[in-house]
């Protein structure tokens, strides 16, 4: 089996203590290692704020990066004349760690941008979202400087380009479409520049259209900017709108999988005959569960998509062609089990019929192996059930 080359969120440093925990405590002090990162892995919080004018299109997009639209449950209200005046968080309907926060526009209040973002509690933000519906501005150069100052960093996007451009439309001019974008994003950079921004990038995006013009390159720049664990939780926060999109999930998904199977491999190897296997489908459970919520597979979670592409939701269910869509139950996991490849067979139907007698002699790497390879075959078959449900949102581009 293919050792994945994704490091698990460990820094070269702490794989050094890995294995000289190893050697001094065995696998007991490993695990526990592993169960601290996860832990950390669980709590982990990411708190957006996204500032900009009154109108600028603010609370739309918090809906839309959490895939919801403005009736959906716990959506921001959009498109109202009243403007909130404290920062209102919005929790993300699958990671309740990632919180959203709308702040009043900036021009609504009548304060300096330094007194605006002490008044906004700056300091507990990863990092800021400037919205504009317009060129971007002095005003707006002059926030993100005194964000950059304040030590943190900022994003600039410009919304509802889809308006833009339908505008050359209706007054009938043909236009190229990347060369509009190319000058509307000129035009906010070097206003920025002059305003005193070196490199400024500008981002952009139609709130109602998930897949177009810089909305993915947005997501990916946010998410390469971020440290590990933050960056973990961020991309699976990500709505399913690329393909590219799945496969950073995957790639994050696969580090998780190697950290529960040497926990699973760890219980495997506590002596009590029955319980390591209790404890395995617990984690084959959960695992595959969480997976596909992540994967955007969830009854929830497609309905959403099927909004945000303007599809019917049975055109998507469609394309699951795999029993996860129901209840995961343990009986379905034995199937899993039984149904795998030559190498967990043994292993496993081993497992399922001699335990209690003999299943405390599968010590930890059987149950690690096993674990794994099961994890692994989930995570495959959840991925290319989300690729074809992409697809068929969105059509293959
Ligand atoms: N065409 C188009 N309209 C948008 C887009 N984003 C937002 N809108 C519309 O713009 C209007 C204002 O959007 P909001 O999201 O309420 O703007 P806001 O920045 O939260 O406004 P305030 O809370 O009043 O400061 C609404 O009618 C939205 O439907 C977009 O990308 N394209
Ligand atoms: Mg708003």
């Amino acid at each position: 089996m293919a050792q994945s080359s994704t490091s698990p969120f460990f820094s070269l440093e702490e794989l050094k203590q890995f294995k000289s925990a190893y050697e001094t405590g065995g696998l007991e002090k490993v695990v526990s290692l592993i169960q601290r990162k996860t832990n950390e892995l669980d709590s982990a919080e990411l708190n957006i704020a996204v500032t900009g004018e009154t109108g600028a299109g603010k609370s739309t997009f918090i809906n839309t990066m959490r895939g919801l639209r403005k009736n959906d449950k716990g959506a921001a209200k959009a498109g109202t004349t009243e403007t909130t005046m404290e920062p209102t968080r919005y929790p993300h309907p699958i990671l309740p760690n990632v919180y959203f926060w709308d702040l009043p526009g900036v021009g609504t209040l009548k304060f300096t941008a330094n007194k605006y973002l002490e008044k906004m509690k700056f300091n507990k933000y990863d990092f800021f979202i400037i919205v504009s519906d317009t060129r971007l501005t002095e005003n707006y150069a002059k926030l993100a400087k005194e964000i950059k100052q304040l030590g943190k960093n900022f994003y600039f996007v410009r919304s509802k380009i889809d308006n833009d451009l339908r505008a050359f439309k209706l007054e009938g001019v043909n236009i190229n479409k990347d060369e509009e974008l190319g000058k509307i994003r000129e035009n906010s950079v070097s206003n920025l520049k002059q305003a005193g921004i070196p490199s400024p990038t500008v981002f952009l995006i139609s709130n109602f259209k998930v897949n177009q013009f810089d909305f993915p390159a947005f997501k990916e720049t946010l998410a390469n900017n971020l440290d590990d664990i933050k960056k973990h939780v961020f991309l699976l926060s990500l709505q399913n709108t690329t393909l590219e999109i799945i496969e950073k999930k995957r790639k994050e998904l696969e580090k998780r999988i190697w950290m529960l199977a040497t926990l699973s491999g760890a219980v495997g190897a506590v002596p009590i005959p029955g319980l390591s296997f209790a404890c395995d489908i617990g984690i084959l459970i959960t695992a595959i569960t969480d997976f596909r919520t992540y994967l955007g597979l969830d009854d929830a979670s497609l309905q959403r998509l099927a909004i945000m592409a303007g599809k019917p939701v049975e055109v998507l269910k469609a394309e699951v062609k795999t029993p996860l869509l129901g209840e995961i139950s343990v009986e379905f996991v034995k199937r899993m089990l039984v149904g795998s490849a030559v190498v967990a067979i043994s292993v496993a139907e081993a497992v399922l019929n001699f335990i209690p007698v003999i299943g405390s002699i599968f010590g930890a790497g059987s149950s690690f192996l096993m674990t794994k390879h099961l994890l692994n075959d989930a995570l495959n078959e959840l991925t290319e059930n989300a690729q074809r449900v992409v697809k068929a949102a969105f059509g293959t581009d």
